[in-house]
């Protein structure tokens, strides 16, 4: 594989490139590994100035994400902007990859040439799926999309992934009574930059109006944080259907991305992340170490047992593995 010559193609936008660039980060094997970090280099010093809008959207099975994504997208398409849209789905293993599935819901943007479509990987845990999307979400930028889309539906720590991974974080709800506000997580909900409330049209638009005040309210009584402007984090109404509040969400969504930008949040932002996903990148390499060493891992079983017959401690069971290393 020539690398130069497939950033190059990557760069010049060309799609089948980048495509197959993606399975290469996708793929499991030592050799594609090898030659993924290659290309991921080649890259960086090709494209490294381009910078995408990263935003990582988030919401429950069928608050309208996929149809959210369908309409936001052709809106930004139909403005000259290329899209990309990327999932992190650590369940996908089970469902078979829920975006590919939804490329129903999504069917006039997957066939817009301005867009570009990627099921989640189907892995069971969220660090290979988080390493692959991220890395994928590196290609697309080279390959000069102005907005990248990261879904998620929000199983465990994916949030957390998500918008590790994302300049904005977007949270999409349903409209819906008193109780079910309660029910978000916190954690959640501190990471939001934007919430809209979805399906904000017909029978369900005041219902909607009431849930965007309810979390609008709750915004409000959160720490306020420094890479805030006036005004965020915000919740506002949407209808995917109707593309009511589009244009309105996206406006907002530039306006912070500007805010971050000339404050220096936006670099400071990505030089943490960089930083986070080198660190965890550390964590799993070493990980995969311990897996990999038939003497480390025999070792660990037995220590395993010792542990739980409570013969040695957690601790000194650790102590032990860490000298093999
Ligand atoms: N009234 C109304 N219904 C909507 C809107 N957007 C989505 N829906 C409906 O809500 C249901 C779920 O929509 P999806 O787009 O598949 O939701 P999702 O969040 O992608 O769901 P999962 O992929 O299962 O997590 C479908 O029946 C949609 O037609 C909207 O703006 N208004
Ligand atoms: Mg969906």
């Amino acid at each position: 594989m020539d690398f130069a010559e497939t950033a190059g193609r990557i760069i010049a936008g060309e799609r089948r490139a980048l495509a197959r660039a993606i399975t290469l980060v996708e793929s499991r094997r030592s050799d594609h590994r090898a030659q993924a970090q290659d290309l991921l280099s080649a890259l960086r010093e090709g494209a490294g100035q381009r910078q995408a809008l990263r935003i990582g959207m988030s919401g429950t099975p069928g608050v309208g994400k996929s149809s959210f994504i369908e309409s936001f997208g052709l809106m930004l398409t139909g403005q000259g902007l290329k899209v990309a849209v990327l999932a992190v789905d650590p369940s996908s293993a089970r469902s078979g990859g829920s975006i590919l599935g939804d490329k129903t819901r999504m069917e006039r943007l997957s066939r817009d040439r301005n867009a570009f479509i990627r099921p989640s990987p189907s892995q069971t845990e969220l660090g290979g799926v988080a390493r692959r999307t991220r890395e994928a979400v590196t290609l697309c930028e080279a390959a000069g999309f102005d907005v990248i889309l990261i879904e998620t539906v929000g199983v465990g720590q994916s949030e957390t992934t998500v918008a590790e991974m994302s300049d904005l974080f977007i949270l999409l709800m349903a409209p819906a009574g008193g109780d079910e506000l309660q029910g978000v997580k916190r954690g959640i909900m501190e990471i939001a930059d934007m919430i809209l409330v979805n399906k904000a049209d017909g029978a369900l638009k005041d219902v909607a109006t009431r849930t965007c005040a309810d979390y609008a309210g709750a915004l409000h009584l959160m720490r306020k944080r420094a890479y805030d402007p006036a005004g965020f984090p915000k919740a506002t109404t949407v209808s995917a259907w109707e593309g009511n509040g589009l244009q309105e969400a996206w406006d907002d969504m530039e306006s912070l991305a500007a805010w971050r930008k000339s404050e220096g949040h936006w670099a400071r932002r990505r030089a943490d992340q960089a930083r986070y996903w080198f660190e965890e990148e550390v964590r799993l390499a070493l990980l995969a170490r311990l897996h990999e060493d038939s003497q480390i891992s025999a070792r660990m079983a037995d220590l395993g047992d010792a542990v739980a017959a409570g013969q040695v401690t957690v601790a000194e069971a650790s102590q032990k593995i860490m000298k093999l290393l």
